[in-house]
């Protein structure tokens, strides 16, 4: 089952520019780093709140580290700006991808790859989902291999 929104996914140019802009704005606090060599990103996660299936909900703020990777390509055609909506499962993310292919939606992978803090994650194609690409995110420590 979907429980939350995971986080929401916004390209900019410059990271520290932007996290500081939605620390400074908002008062949001600090920010986890990571880069992402598989998706070309380097990422900051502000957490906004917790959850009630003991997770978060999270600004993911995205700046692209090859010119090749889906948010470079995304950047140079719309500017900055919101990328994607993830929602978080209670279970496992393939199952729930699985549930959603059956409905006739794309599911970009054909098995879950690594995201944000540890989560196992994927993709839903936005054309299938009204213009809003959507990812699905199994938080760290609920997948059997985490056990
Ligand atoms: C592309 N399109 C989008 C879009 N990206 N529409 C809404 N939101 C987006 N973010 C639209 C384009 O405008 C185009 O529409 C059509 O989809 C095809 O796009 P394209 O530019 O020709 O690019 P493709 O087909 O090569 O790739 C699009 C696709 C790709 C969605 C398949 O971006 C992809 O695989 N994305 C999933 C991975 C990803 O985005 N990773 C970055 C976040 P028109 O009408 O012009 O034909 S990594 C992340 O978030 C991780 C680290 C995490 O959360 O933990």
């Amino acid at each position: 089952m979907l429980t939350r929104i995971d986080h929401i996914g916004i390209a900019c140019h410059d990271l520290e520019a932007t996290v500081a802009f939605y620390q400074e704005t908002y008062g949001f606090g600090d920010a986890h780093y990571e880069t992402n060599q598989e998706q070309g990103v380097r990422e900051a996660m502000l957490r906004i709140n917790t959850t009630g299936d003991g997770a978060a909900s999270y600004l993911q703020l995205l700046t692209p580290i090859r010119d090749d990777s889906p948010v470079a390509k995304w950047l140079a055609k719309n500017g900055e700006g919101v990328h994607h909506i993830a929602f978080g499962t209670d279970g496992d993310v393939q199952d729930e991808a699985d549930g959603i292919a059956s409905k006739g939606v794309r599911v970009l992978y054909d098995a879950p790859r690594n995201g944000s803090m540890g989560s196992r994650i994927t993709f839903l194609h936005p054309k299938d989902c009204h213009g809003v690409l959507t990812e699905l995110v199994q938080k760290a420590g609920t997948a059997p291999q985490d056990g």
